[in-house]
């Protein structure tokens, strides 16, 4: 049976990398979702995140379902607390936050979060997600209360993401946070991918399509945009069409 974790690892296995939006709730309201998802249906987004570290509103749902009635991409929760499912997603990125030494993060609302998921037939991904050193406080760490990984560690960071796949993380995650000053150094990424064989994740801070690429060449699976795309729906209009015009 196809699902959204063996598409990924399809893609891996065949050198197709995929790009993530992230969308937070918290910045977005049910009537901009049309406009955005025409600009995202132009893009060449593979897949949808919907959460954030703060989101408390009530309107998860009615947003997923607005996505989804226009999208055809699978749309999985990001989500920073239990409050953040809903079952009209299709997949969850179940975060284990391994980067920090914080139990809730490891392991409390991972708990508290089963009797919801249990109501709902969400694909739950099991993802160990590392936190690395950007440059600001990000609002994980705020939220999290919890250090990043030292972002010159990238040994560090590797032995924590072989942790995480020995543990069972179907997903590494190496995340700048939202907005990061600096993105993930593309040496660290390279280290990370040859050291785990489940597919890698990166985020935070990535604000070009050459970014974009740096972060595939050195072994990124999938690459998530958040920011930029939040800033300029026409962000991939633009970084894609640069790229043509350069190559031309
Ligand atoms: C944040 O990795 C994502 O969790 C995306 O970060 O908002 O900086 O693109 P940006």
């Amino acid at each position: 049976m196809s699902t959204i974790y063996t598409d990924i690892l399809h893609a891996k296995s065949n050198d197709q990398k995929l790009l993530a939006i992230l969308l937070d709730p918290d910045k977005l309201t049910i009537a901009a979702v049309p406009n955005l998802m025409e600009k995202i249906n132009q893009s060449p987004a593979t897949h949808i995140l919907v959460g954030g570290s703060s989101f408390q509103g009530k309107h998860l749902s009615d947003l997923v379902v607005a996505i989804k009635q226009r999208s055809r991409l699978p749309i999985l929760l990001f989500p920073g607390h239990p409050s953040q499912i809903s079952g009209e997603a299709d997949g969850l990125l179940f975060l284990q936050l391994l980067s920090g030494r914080n139990p809730d993060y490891l392991i409390q609302h991972q708990v508290d979060a089963v009797p919801m998921l249990e109501k709902t037939n969400l694909e739950v991904i099991s993802t160990g997600y590392i936190l690395i050193e950007s440059g600001i406080e990000t609002a994980v760490e705020r939220v999290s209360q919890t250090q990043p990984l030292a972002r010159e560690d990238f040994h560090y960071a590797a032995q924590t993401a072989k942790a995480g796949t020995l543990i069972g993380n179907q997903l590494i995650y190496l995340e700048a946070g939202s907005g990061a000053q600096q993105p993930i150094p593309t040496a660290m990424i390279a280290i990370v991918a040859q050291r785990i064989s489940v597919p890698l994740i990166v985020g935070g801070g990535i604000r070009s399509k050459k970014e974009i690429d740096q972060a595939f060449a050195a072994g990124a699976d999938m690459v998530v945009i958040g920011t930029a795309f939040e800033k300029d729906t026409d962000f991939f209009q633009h970084q894609y069409e640069q790229a043509k015009i350069k190559t031309c």
